[in-house]
């Protein structure tokens, strides 16, 4: 008894001993990460979720140096902006063109950037020879040698893959495209398997606009569980997130994170943009398709943003990212659709020539108020220890 009571002792002491030491071991490496100050976004962010921007061949070739220093060192990780889309990577149906995809991976590789290919199947920005491609059986052939060679070329590369990109419609339905057109409902199921099996370490996601919205949502959840009753591997959502100053709510996109989260999927935020000018669809008795060109009302800031919209730029993205932060155990990454103002899409859509400021860095690749902001919040989930 005596004995045993020793022992314990014994087995006590060198435990607390051991705890002891390793107490005064030194800092862990991620003591030490955190101790730096992280002065950029994608260290800020480094623990939590990756920080994207899309490249455009003008990126990709370096075309512009302070583009070319900003990228790396803000981000680390990228989207094919177009090079990647079927009429430039696949323009005739027996021939591809990788020139600007493999200077893309190159790229990726070098900075060492987790990089997402964009996108394998839309119905937009076909090449013009698949609207003649309306037997069944040829068009599922075509569609797996496109999927299977541009996987294939790229495997252990790219770490993800928009397999399909906007396939609902706004009810949440299946578009009808010409793929739902001749192949049926099944091709959905088909493309993620040819997918996975041309690259299987590969991320495989859903990628779509609006699908924070309550009833396009619903379609996307009701495919995707489809999709997974059926044993498809579906890794991820990407919530494009093309908002304004004021949409989508905040509950909504709170809500699609839980659900999409719950079906045991990655949550990406894939094309994120906010822009601050008026939208057609939004104007009382307004059709879309009348000619707001040149209008100085549609145009409000040609010679520079106001600080006032500015500041309302900034407080969107902390609502945002304060909500992704909250929820970062689930969130993949955000992904900026664009590098800075002068490279959005959204100068030119709805309305062409217009001057938007939906990114963080402005026309001179300076970061904005809306910056500073983003920055703060990664920064705070963090904070250096003295
Ligand atoms: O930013 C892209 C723009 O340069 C292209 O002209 C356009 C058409 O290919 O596509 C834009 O990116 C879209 C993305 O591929 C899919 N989601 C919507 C994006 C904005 O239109």
């Amino acid at each position: 008894m005596h004995l045993l009571r020793i022992k314990i002792l014994l087995l006590l002491t060198i435990g607390t001993s051991i705890l002891f030491s390793c107490q005064n071991t030194e800092p862990t490496q991620k003591e030490l990460t955190t101790k730096k100050e992280k002065t950029t976004l994608k260290d800020a962010y480094e623990e939590h979720f990756l920080i994207g921007t899309t490249l455009s061949k003008q990126h990709i070739n370096q075309e512009i140096p302070k583009a070319a220093a900003l990228i790396p060192r803000e981000f680390n990780a990228i989207t094919a902006e177009n090079m990647m889309k079927w009429m430039n990577i696949h323009p005739a149906k027996d021939s591809f063109d990788f020139s600007m995809s493999d200077k893309f991976v190159a790229l990726g590789q070098q900075q060492e950037m987790f990089m997402v290919g964009h996108t394998l199947v839309w119905h937009s920005q076909l090449a013009d020879y698949m609207n003649e491609m309306t037997d069944k059986e040829a068009l599922e052939a075509h569609l797996k040698n496109h999927i299977e060679t541009i996987v294939g070329r790229y495997k252990g590369k790219i770490d993800g893959w928009d397999v399909v990109n906007e396939a609902l419609n706004e009810d949440g339905t299946l578009r009808e495209s010409i793929f739902l057109k001749v192949l049926g409902e099944e091709y959905l199921e088909k493309i993620f398997r040819w997918a996975a099996a041309a690259d299987p370490s590969a991320e495989l996601y859903y990628n779509d606009y609006n699908i924070e919205q309550p009833a396009k949502r619903k379609g996307c959840i009701e495919m995707i569980k489809k999709l997974q009753a059926k044993g498809v591997k579906i890794d991820g959502v990407g919530i494009q997130g093309h908002w304004s100053l004021l949409g989508a709510s905040i509950k909504d996109i709170e809500d699609s994170i839980l659900e999409f989260a719950a079906l045991g999927l990655k949550v990406d935020f894939t094309e994120l943009d906010i822009t601050v000018l008026p939208n057609p669809w939004d104007l009382k008795g307004a059709e879309v398709s009348q000619n707001f060109e040149g209008s100085p009302f549609m145009n409000p800031y040609p010679e520079g943003l106001p600080d006032s919209v500015q500041v309302k730029l900034a407080n969107r993205y902390q609502s945002l990212f304060e909500l992704f932060v909250k929820h970062k155990d689930k969130i993949n990454r955000v992904t900026f659709w664009g590098v800075h103002d002068g490279h959005s899409w959204l100068n030119n859509w709805p309305i062409k020539d217009r001057t938007n400021y939906p990114l963080l860095f402005d026309r001179e690749f300076n970061p904005k108020p809306a910056y500073f902001e983003v920055l703060k919040i990664g920064q705070a989930i963090d904070p250096p220890v003295n």
